[in-house]
């Protein structure tokens, strides 16, 4: 049995890349030692998947920011703002990526979007009526050749042209369909140049194809295939999808004359029955993603030779595959010196998944599968009891009914209520709720987790933060305050840290985006909450001021997509189990004065299903009722504030309104606030905060834009329903720009109030 791996992380187990690259962003490395980590890192990666014998190990997996915009360069995808600044293509490619405010002009960075159902990001490509798609680049080319003079055979991937024309942005007249024909044409010319190097075989991505397809896609995708695959030669084309499975384009994908089709077993619930309904052609290899590249669990081989069986009586030439990049896994266990091997025992990261790959390819050449040690090895580990149960957890979840996920009295009632207790201005001023994490908040930090400071220290010098925070946010006007979350390394990993039934980790960073990394925590059991986490901070900030407090939480759905999921509960039963945890959190805060709480479900948007039958039953019918039981338990006068990144939420606006909470805030000044419209037309009956001004650039915005903005915003909203506040994210700025642009943002609100 032959293995293959769709992509490898690329950022280095100890983020080597993340550091190179920040350190040349600063000056202080040169591009040829950012080239030279670059190269080291991506013959490691070949090297220890060659070890393990895999026997299509990829190149241009490897990327400096991320792979879509390593494709648009390949094919001279650049809008004219950044060519005109004359850089060398590196320094083109990073213009595009971060931005670039310099000698050579001014210009934003592209935008940036949410990889299908993943936390990882990739860089929007902008197509104008001018861009001429061709290939010019050569990034490709040069992987599979310098991993060729390390006598290492790869297979080069590249994201798919119809991935690559379904994600891109048209900024003109143009469309998709526009550019079908030089989309062909230069993707049948790198075939071409891959024939001429000798390649024997190149990964076409094209995971779009598990969304829901219409028959326009499907023509689309075929036009630009039957092209494409005309130009081949000698070298072996496999269309490799992944996140889900190809029910609207199986027939399509067996018709084409493809040398290998990827499909992923792991998320994709029809993939099994689709080729078993329709067969598989024996001219074609199928590529089987069996081992999950998004999941940290070791995988169970009694499930993986089960289906390769079952697939076995319908396919004549199989690879094993991971299900997707292990881009999204972190990268070894080897750094963990805190988990206990009794844990360690039940985890893959990417290299012990390369283990994996090694072990099944020994597995599957016995007589007797089923009688290999390593088998037998497996088998056991899997008929142990592997996460820890709670019975309290269990059967306060169990017990639910209707009227926990309740609040009473209705909303409209509570508006009332609260709008004499809290007798705030029209147009009430607030924060998302964190304030810059700056070098002397993470030395803290940093101090305190290597024991060199005392808890003591290190808790005084965040209560100082907070009152110097509380007094400034007084100082500019603010009306609802912040404690500011100095104590906060990520919003996630800190509850996942606090709470019981979490496991963390030291180096498990996962790539968010360009050189950001996330290090999710992993669910290990039954979830709960043993003591406050948050009150202590919250309560000290709320003594220190008349106003109202926020306290600020994360919400469950949050935590559990921003976590590595266990397997053998449904997401539904530990969405409610963490539920119930920061329920309590809720109580606690309000029974210490804390009149407003935030429970931030930043990430809701993000993990509804590829496809839209699954909207309702896979994801909201559980995620929309665990949101509510986390404040149905409070107080009509208490105020429950919500916070969403990313407002491309039109399409679920009734669902976000049954969320129930009393005010939502958003982040809105990039997008054209057509979210706006969406809310007015249907009866939104939750108070609206869309964010005023960007807060993703060092930029103060005028007094005058914020006012423009807001003066827009009324023309849809009621005044009684409108706060304003920033975009979230403040703790990604400095102190200077932060308290300036929040200045403007409280003069604004008083000059339009003084106009009503
Ligand atoms: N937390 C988690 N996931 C997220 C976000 C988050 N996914 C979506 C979005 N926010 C991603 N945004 C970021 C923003 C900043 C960083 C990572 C993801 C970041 N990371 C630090 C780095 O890579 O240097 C690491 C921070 C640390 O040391 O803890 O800045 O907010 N879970
Ligand atoms: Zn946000």
């Amino acid at each position: 049995m032959q293995t293959s791996i769709i992509g490898y992380p690329r950022v280095g187990a100890l983020r080597e890349l993340k550091f190179a690259s920040e350190n040349y962003f600063k000056g202080e490395i040169s591009i040829d030692e950012l080239h030279q980590t670059g190269a080291n890192l991506r013959a490691a990666h070949w090297k220890i998947q060659q070890e393990n014998g895999i026997d299509y190990i990829p190149s241009n997996d490897f990327s400096f920011y991320d792979g879509l915009l390593d494709t648009a360069c390949l094919f001279n995808i650049i809008p004219g703002r950044y060519q005109a600044l004359g850089l060398s293509s590196l320094e083109t490619y990073f213009a595009m990526a971060r931005g670039y405010q310099g000698a050579q002009g001014d210009v934003k960075a592209l935008a940036m979007k949410k990889w299908f159902n993943t936390n990882y990001h990739y860089m929007v490509p902008e197509i104008t009526d001018s861009t001429s798609i061709r290939l010019a680049g050569t990034k490709l080319f040069d992987e599979l050749l310098e991993a060729k003079q390390q006598d290492i055979v790869t297979k080069p991937v590249v994201i798919g042209p119809f991935t690559l024309l379904k994600l891109a942005k048209y900024t003109g007249v143009k469309q998709a369909n526009d550019f079908v024909h030089d989309a062909a044409e230069a993707y049948a010319a790198t075939l071409e140049q891959l024939n001429e190097l000798g390649a024997a075989w190149v990964q076409l991505e094209e995971p779009a194809l598990v969304t829901d397809l219409s028959p326009e896609d499907i023509a689309l995708f075929t036009q630009l295939y039957d092209r494409i695959l005309s130009a081949k030669g000698n070298v072996k084309v496999l269309v490799q999808t992944y996140f889900g499975d190809i029910r609207d384009c199986y027939p399509t994908l067996q018709a084409l004359p493809f040398d290998g089709i990827g499909i992923d077993f792991i998320e994709g619930k029809q993939s099994l029955e689709l080729v078993k309904q329709y067969g598989f052609s024996d001219d074609k290899v199928l590529f089987a993603g069996l081992v999950n590249g998004k999941n940290i669990w070791k995988n169970q081989y009694k499930r993986t030779l089960g289906v390769l069986q079952e697939l076995s009586a319908h396919v004549k030439h199989i690879v094993l595959s991971s299900s997707c990049s292990l881009l999204h896994v972190p990268y070894t266990l080897q750094h963990e010196t805190k988990l206990s091997d009794a844990s360690k025992r039940y985890l893959a990261f990417a290299e012990e998944k390369l283990q994996e790959f090694a072990h099944l390819k020994v597995i599957g050449a016995q007589a007797d599968p089923y009688a290999a040690i390593r088998y037998l090895q497996n088998e056991e580990l899997f008929s142990s009891a592997r996460f820890t149960n709670n019975e309290a957890v269990q059967a306060k979840a169990a017990a639910l009914t209707e009227a926990d996920f309740t609040r009473l009295p209705a909303f409209s009632e509570r508006e009332t209520i609260q709008k004499a207790r809290f007798n705030l201005p029209l147009l009430p001023t607030t924060t998302i709720g964190s304030f810059p994490q700056t070098a002397e908040v993470r030395a803290n930090r940093f101090a305190f987790k290597k024991g060199e400071i005392s808890e003591e220290q290190y808790k005084q010098f965040n209560f100082e933060k907070i009152a110097a925070c509380i007094a400034r946010q007084e100082e500019i006007g603010l009306d609802v305050l912040v404690h500011g979350e100095f104590e906060r390394n990520d919003m996630v990993e800190y509850f996942g840290e606090s709470l019981d039934g979490f496991m963390f980790t030291e180096k498990a960073w996962v790539q968010s985006y360009g050189t950001r990394c996330v290090k999710p925590p992993i669910v290990w059991g039954d979830i709960s909450r043993s003591k406050p986490m948050t009150v202590e901070y919250s309560a000290y900030a709320k003594s220190l001021t008349n106003k109202p407090l926020k306290g600020m939480l994360t919400g469950p759905v949050t935590i559990l997509n921003w976590s590595f999921p266990r397997e053998d509960i449904s997401l539904k039963d530990s969405a409610f189990q963490i539920a119930l945890a920061i329920r309590d959190e809720v109580l606690d805060l309000e029974a210490n004065q804390i009149e407003i709480i935030q429970i931030d479900e930043a990430a809701l948007r993000e993990k509804l299903p590829l496809r839209k039958s699954d909207w309702q039953s896979e994801y909201l019918s559980w995620a929309i009722p665990a949101f509510r039981l986390v404040h149905s338990g409070v107080q009509a006068e208490t105020q429950i504030h919500t916070h969403m990144c990313y407002s491309q939420f039109s399409d679920i606006i009734r669902d976000i309104d049954a969320m129930d909470a009393d005010v939502i805030t958003f982040e809105a000044s990039r997008s054209d606030l057509a979210i706006i419209d969406v809310i007015n037309e249907c009866g939104f009956q939750t108070e609206v905060g869309p964010g005023v001004y960007d807060i993703h650039s060092p930029r103060i915005p005028s007094v005058e834009e914020i006012k423009l903005g807001l003066n827009r915003m009324l023309e849809k909203i009621d005044i009684a329903k409108l706060w304003v506040n920033p975009d979230c994210g403040l703790k990604t700025r400095g102190d200077k720009e932060t308290w300036a642009s929040l200045e403007q943002l409280v003069q604004a609100a008083k000059e339009v109030r003084a106009t009503l």
